[in-house]
């Protein structure tokens, strides 16, 4: 069994990592692999969507980072170097349920969120599903995808909480929650690993190992040998996965899935990453780390990695890459300017959906919020 095979072994510094047998991987730098994706289980259409979901994960991010900076979003978390994830899509069922970090555009993506629907979300405008509730971070109710939390790790006991209540209605949904190394320190993480051991719960834990929570290296988040070898202690298996990687993601996640599927409960599953970007457009990273090391990550990064492959493997040609690119390029401006028309989500809503019924103190509320606002137009 891979997750038996490739247990984590050690914690050296990263290019050691990189380089060691200890992360279960399938794809070198350069594309190439012992492997054919037909006995992955991943056929030429199934790959074609997987980039193409890493691609437009890729782009929309850019442009989500140039809205920002031309003032047209708020806040923007970039997701350069997650884009793997997106494979974890086609490992999950449609019945399961996703809590996810804020860096998982790419596993939205492929598992059905629309470009029109992420900008919406992103401009915070009267078409935005979240209703402007979360300017920082999205989910998609239509796709059982929560929203990722602002308070790291705190998804991560309300995610037990629902794999426990799927598994006690005896339903055949699992939950697949994600999160940072820097949520590896939280006693959410913890307690929830630990409950999740000890009942079987339903759930894989996935662990965007990004090398930093903000300025915070890994190495100082931890002593332990690794992150996935936390698992041990309480009890299911854990594994080191290439997060550049989408074959490897996409078999770690189909054998976690597939054993929490089968009531042999949980299995925490780190993906060894680089975040490329900065932790936020509020951060400036070359305070804390150095140019070389991320010219030494970008070398592996995911997008690049899989197109050599892909390309490698006859799966698509650079023609069809550059078509491809100018198609999700045209759909982005397109979303945009969609988007860009919508009238901004009115502030008045700010009391819907929290109560289940309407009462009387909020009328009064909402009545004094709008003579305000509209006393200031
Ligand atoms: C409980 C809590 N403490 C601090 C913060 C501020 N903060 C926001 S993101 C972040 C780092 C998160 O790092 P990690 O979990 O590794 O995820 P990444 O952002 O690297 O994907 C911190 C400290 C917060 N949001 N919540």
């Amino acid at each position: 069994m891979y997750l038996e095979k490739y247990k984590i072994l050690a914690y050296n510094m990263l290019i050691a990592e990189l380089e060691s047998q200890s992360i279960f991987k399938i794809m070198n730098e350069d594309g190439t692999t012992a492997r054919d994706a037909g006995e992955i289980g991943l056929g030429h259409e199934q790959l074609r969507e997987i980039y193409r979901a890493m691609l437009t994960a890729r782009l929309l991010d850019e442009w989500l980072m140039r809205l920002q900076r031309i003032g047209k979003i708020p806040f923007h978390a970039p997701n350069i170097g997650h884009e793997a994830v997106a494979a974890i899509a086609y490992a999950l069922r449609e019945q399961d349920w996703i809590f996810p970090s804020h860096r998982d555009l790419a596993l939205q993506i492929a598992r059905g969120a629309t470009i029109e629907e992420i900008v919406a979300h992103y401009m915070v405008n009267a078409k935005s599903p979240f209703k402007g509730r979360d300017i920082l971070t999205i989910g998609n109710k239509r796709l059982r995808i929560f929203l990722p939390p602002i308070p790291i790790s705190t998804n991560m006991p309300p995610a037990v909480g629902f794999a426990m209540a799927c598994k006690l209605k005896k339903r055949d949904e699992v939950v697949a929650v994600f999160f940072g190394d820097g949520a590896t320190s939280k006693g959410d993480f913890h307690e929830s690993m630990n409950f999740a051991g000890v009942f079987k719960a339903p759930i894989v834990f996935f662990c965007e190992n990004n090398q930093y929570a903000i300025s915070c290296p890994v190495v100082k988040q931890t002593a332990s040998e690794s992150l996935a070898i936390k698992a041990t202690a309480y009890g299911f298996p854990g594994i080191r996965v290439d997060g550049n990687d989408p074959l490897a993601v996409y078999l770690a996640a189909r054998e976690a899935l597939e054993r929490a599927h089968s009531g042999e409960g949980p299995t925490l599953v780190e993906l060894f990453m680089y975040r490329l970007g900065p932790h936020s457009t509020a951060d400036d990273a070359m305070r804390y780390r150095t140019l070389e090391e991320v010219r030494m990550w970008e070398e592996r990064e995911p997008v690049k990695r899989f197109k050599y492959f892909l390309l490698k493997s006859g799966v698509i040609s650079e023609e069809d890459d550059a078509k491809m690119r100018e198609q999700i390029e045209a759909a982005i401006r397109h979303a945009i300017e969609v988007n860009e028309g919508q009238p901004p989500h009115p502030p008045e809503s700010i009391m819907d959906d929290v109560y289940a019924e309407w009462l009387w103190h909020l009328e009064e509320e909402r009545e004094s919020l709008s003579t305000e606002l509209n006393s200031k137009t």
